[in-house]
C-alpha cells in the first residue's frame, strides 16, 4: 500500500486529511498516511498562542496571529463546499468573524472527519532524504526527545509560509530606544495605546496591524510603504508615507521628508518560504506570489512528482482553494489523475506563470486565482461550489475597502454553499473590542 507523509496540520494539511476521509466514505481504498504536526494541536496559524520566540522544547513558534484578529475577507469566500458555516454553527453568522470563530469552524470539520488518529502531534520533521523511490523522513518527538527515521512513498508538504519573518535592517536600529518587532511577534495592540507607532509594509499585515493599533488607542500610526501605497482613506491619527530611510534617535526619517517621532516600529515586511528540513533540490524557492514556479497545478514538484506542496501561493482564496489542491493531490496519489509528459507539464507551468506575471491589479489577481481554483475543481470530485459568486464577492470586498477601510468588515455576503446571507453583526468592527466567540455569536 502507498505510504504518504504529510507535514503540517494547518488548514492545508486538514484539507488533505479531509480529502482522504471523503474518498474512504465513498468506499475507496485510501493510502496509509502519517501526519506530522510540530504543535500540540492542529489548525496551524489559527491555533493562537501568547508565546513568541521559541516553545518549551526550543522549537521556533509557528504562530503569527494575534488577539483581536478578525477575518480579513468575507467568510463566504473561504467556505468549505462540504461543510457550510450554517451546518457548523447551526445558524447564520455575520460575514467577518474573529479568529476563534474561524478556528472553531476549521476544527469542527476536522473533528467530524475522524482523522486525528493519523496525526503525530508535538512531532517536528527535521530532515527529508530522497531515497530514489520515495523519502526517508526523520522526525523528533518533542515531548520525549526521541528521533526516528521512516520511509514513505509520497510526501505532502503543508507547513505554511507565513511563519518565518523577513526582517530588514535599517540604519539607527541598534540605537533606537523604543520597541522593534516583526508582525510575526505582534500579539496585542493594547501594548501600543497612547504610543506613536510606525508600521512598515503595504500588504495585509501592515494594513491590519496599523488598523489594530489605531482601534486600540495608539496616539499616531504612520505606515511606511516601499513601492506602492495601500492608498486607503486613513482616519485621523493615521497616515501613509513613502519608505523609511533610517532611524535617527527616536525618529523615523522617510524618503518623502517626513520625520516622525516613534515609540515602536512594527515590521510588517512579510515572510520567507522556509523549509529547513528539505534538501536543496526539493526546496521550493520563491517570494510570496500567486503562482510559485516549479509547481505543476500549483502543487506537484516538477522535478520529483512524489513530492507535493499545498498552499504555497499568495492567497485571496484560502480554505476552499486548499481543499481543491488537496483533492487534486489525493487523486494523483490514488492514481485517479495521470500526470502529463515532462514537456506538457513544463508548458502548463509556464503558461500560468506568464499569466501571473502580466497581472496588473487586485481584480485581475482575483480572477487569476479564481480561474486556478475552477481549473483544479474541474479535475476532481470536490463538491460543487459557486466560484463565480466568490469572484464577485472578492470584487465587492475590494470596493468596500476602497470606500472605507474602517467599515468593510461590517458588510454582509451570501454563501456560495447554502445561499444564506450573513446577518449584520450586533456591533460594528470598530466598536467591537471583545473578539471572543461567545460575544460574537451572541445574537440577542
Ligand atoms: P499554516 O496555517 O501555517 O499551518 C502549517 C502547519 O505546519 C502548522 O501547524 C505548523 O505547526 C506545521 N509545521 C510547520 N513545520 C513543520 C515541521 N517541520 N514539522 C511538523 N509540522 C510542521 N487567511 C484567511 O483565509 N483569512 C484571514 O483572515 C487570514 N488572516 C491571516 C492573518 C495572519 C497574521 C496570517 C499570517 C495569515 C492569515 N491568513 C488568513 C492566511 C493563512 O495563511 C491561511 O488561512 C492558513 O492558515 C494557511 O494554512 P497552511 O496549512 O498552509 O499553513
Ligand atoms: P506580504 O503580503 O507578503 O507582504 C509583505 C509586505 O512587506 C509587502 O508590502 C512588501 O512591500 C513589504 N516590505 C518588504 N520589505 C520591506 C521594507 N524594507 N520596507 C517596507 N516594506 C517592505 O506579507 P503580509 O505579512 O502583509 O501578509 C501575509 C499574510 O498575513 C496574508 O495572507 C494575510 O492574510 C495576513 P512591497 O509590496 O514589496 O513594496
Amino acid at each position: 500500500m502507498t505510504k504518504v507523509a504529510l507535514i503540517g496540520t494547518g488548514p492545508c494539511g486538514l484539507s488533505f486529511l479531509r480529502s482522504l476521509h471523503q474518498a474512504q466514505s465513498k468506499g475507496e481504498n485510501i493510502p496509509e498516511v502519517v501526519a506530522f504536526e510540530k504543535q500540540e494541536s492542529w489548525g496551524g496559524l489559527w491555533n493562537y498562542t501568547w508565546r513568541t520566540g521559541s516553545d518549551q522544547y526550543g522549537d521556533p513558534i509557528h504562530n503569527s496571529m494575534y488577539r483581536y484578529l478578525w477575518s480579513n475577507g468575507p467568510k463566504e469566500c473561504l467556505e468549505f463546499a462540504d461543510y457550510s458555516f450554517d451546518e457548523h454553527f447551526k445558524k447564520p453568522i455575520p460575514s467577518f468573524p474573529p479568529r476563534a470563530v474561524l478556528q472553531d469552524y476549521i476544527l469542527g470539520r476536522a473533528e467530524n472527519s475522524n482523522v486525528k488518529k493519523y496525526v503525530k502531534f508535538n512531532t517536528t520533521v527535521t530532515s527529508v532524504a530522497d531515497n530514489g523511490n520515495g523519502f526517508d523522513i526523520t522526525y523528533r518527538n518533542k515531548k520525549d526527545d526521541q528521533t526516528k527515521t521512516e520511509s514513505f512513498d509520497k510526501l505532502v508538504v503543508a507547513t505554511g509560509h507565513f511563519s518565518v519573518p523577513y526582517i530588514p535592517e535599517y540604519e539607527g536600529m541598534n540605537s533606537f530606544p523604543g520597541r522593534i518587532m516583526h508582525s510575526h511577534d505582534f500579539r496585542d495592540a493594547e501594548e501600543f495605546r497612547d504610543k506613536n507607532v510606525v508600521v512598515l509594509g503595504s500588504s495585509y499585515s501592515a494594513e491590519d496591524v496599523a488598523l489594530q493599533c489605531h482601534k486600540y488607542g495608539a496616539k499616531t500610526v504612520t505606515i511606511g510603504y516601499r513601492n506602492n501605497p495601500m492608498g486607503f482613506n486613513w482616519p485621523e491619527g493615521m497616515k501613509e508615507v513613502h519608505y523609511m530611510d533610517k532611524i535617527d534617535g527616536n525618529k523615523a526619517v522617510f524618503k518623502d521628508g517626513t520625520v516622525q517621532e516613534m515609540d515602536a516600529l512594527i515590521l510588517c515586511t512579510g515572510y520567507l518560504h522556509h523549509f529547513p528540513f528539505l534538501p536543496e533540490d526539493l526546496k521550493l524557492k520563491t517570494h510570496n506570489r500567486l503562482y510559485p514556479p516549479n509547481l505543476y497545478k500549483g502543487v506537484v514538484w516538477q522535478n520529483n512528482q512524489n513530492l507535493f506542496y499545498l498552499g504555497m501561493q499568495d492567497q485571496f482564496h484560502t480554505f476552499n482553494m486548499f481543499d481543491a489542491q488537496a483533492w487534486y493531490v489525493r487523486d494523483i496519489i490514488m492514481n485517479k489523475i495521470t500526470l502529463p509528459s515532462a514537456d506538457e507539464l513544463a508548458k502548463d507551468i509556464d503558461n500560468w506563470v506568464k499569466k501571473e506575471e502580466a497581472l496588473e491589479d487586485a481584480y485581475q489577481m482575483i480572477d487569476f486565482q479564481t480561474d486556478y481554483c475552477v481549473d483544479l475543481c474541474s479535475a476532481v470530485d470536490y463538491p460543487k461550489i459557486d466560484f463565480e459568486l466568490i469572484r464577485k464577492h472578492f470584487y465587492d470586498w475590494e470596493h468596500h475597502k476602497e470606500e472605507n477601510i474602517l467599515t468593510y468588515r461590517d458588510k454582509s455576503f451570501s454563501s456560495p454553499v447554502t445561499g444564506t446571507t450573513g446577518p449584520s453583526h450586533h456591533t460594528t468592527w470598530l466598536d467591537a473590542m471583545d473578539d471572543s466567540m461567545s460575544t460574537y455569536l451572541d445574537t440577542k
